[in-house]
């Protein structure tokens, strides 16, 4: 199947993509980052609700308005503050996302999944919310699993919760990002002492603090870092079972399985050896 022509902001012919896949930042991306922070806190900024779901979104104008319509604007009794980072799309996904109830920070330039979603905890930080959710804006989660792991944040029973596809299912049929979730998971587990099911799900939920005392440095293959770092750091991390779907439009931005596979190993392994050294022996009361 051929991918569909990108369209601009308006609705017309947009640019193609050029997407950052490095293990490294560019050294560019935090004036990219001050400068949408500083935009949005001019049109935007305020107090926010206790809850805000973050979404970083790069290209998803088909997918993204139907994913936020289906997020509750009360999750277990909290209001509910949607934030998309639209990671430098050159399609409507802006436009989308205020038009489906969320308030949007732009980066000029595609700057990375890990990048736009540290963008997004820092608004919620500068904003003063407590806990902080992640979706990915394809929609493979289901926002229906957020007030069990809200739950858990509210009544002090974990810190740090993810939804496991593992625990649950996936409908995805592709049996090497399968395995891979497994095997990853399975690795993470032994490295951390932590049983972990799926550390590359996109869906969680922290205490703000979280985002604020893991060192986070990855532009894109942001997942293991931010949990390696939260488990030594000793915050208590738990598992909810979930349901994820695949994707039914736009196109996928991760790359191939194997260079993603590959990827995803090293910053497991960088990740360990960089927070190993300097973990905390007891989990926090
Ligand atoms: N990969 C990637 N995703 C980004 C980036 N910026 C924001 N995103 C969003 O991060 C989410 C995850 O990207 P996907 O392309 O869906 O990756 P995936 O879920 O592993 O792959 P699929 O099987 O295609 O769903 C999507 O909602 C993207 O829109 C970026 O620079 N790269
Ligand atoms: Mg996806």
């Amino acid at each position: 199947m051929s991918a569909a022509p990108p369209t601009g902001p308006d609705g017309g012919p947009g640019v193609p993509l050029q997407v950052r896949r490095s293990l490294r930042e560019d050294e560019d991306t935090p004036r990219v980052v001050e400068a949408a922070i500083r935009d949005f806190q001019q049109r935007c900024g305020g107090p926010f609700t206790p809850l805000v779901v973050v979404i970083a979104a790069l290209n998803e104008q088909p997918s993204l308005g139907p994913m936020l319509d289906e997020v509750p604007h009360v999750i277990d009794g909290l209001d509910v503050t949607l934030l998309v980072i639209d990671d430098g799309s050159t399609d409507a996904t802006t436009r989308v996302a205020r038009e489906h109830g969320a308030l949007v920070c732009r980066l000029e330039r595609n700057c990375g999944h890990g990048a736009a979603l540290r963008a997004g905890y820092r608004l919620a930080r500068e904003n003063g919310a407590r806990f902080v959710a992640t979706l990915d804006a394809d929609g493979p989660w289901d926002p229906a699993d957020l007030p069990a792991m809200v739950r858990l944040l509210a009544e002090d029973r974990a810190d740090f919760v993810i939804g496991s596809r593992q625990l649950g299912r996936t409908e995805n049929t592709d049996a090497l990002r399968n395995a891979g979730v497994r095997f990853f998971s399975a690795l993470i587990s032994l490295l951390t002492r932590t049983r972990i099911t799926d550390s590359s799900s996109g869906l969680r939920a922290m205490r703000v603090e979280v985002t604020e005392h893991v060192r986070q440095t990855q532009p894109q293959y942001q997942t293991s870092e931010l949990l390696i770092g939260a488990i030594f750091k000793g915050f208590r991390v738990a598992e909810v079972p979930t349901v994820m779907r695949v994707r039914t439009a736009g196109e996928s931005k991760k790359g191939r399985n194997v260079l993603y596979g590959t990827r995803y190993a090293t910053v497991i392994l960088r990740t360990f050896l960089r927070e190993w050294p300097t973990r905390v022996r007891a989990r926090r009361p």
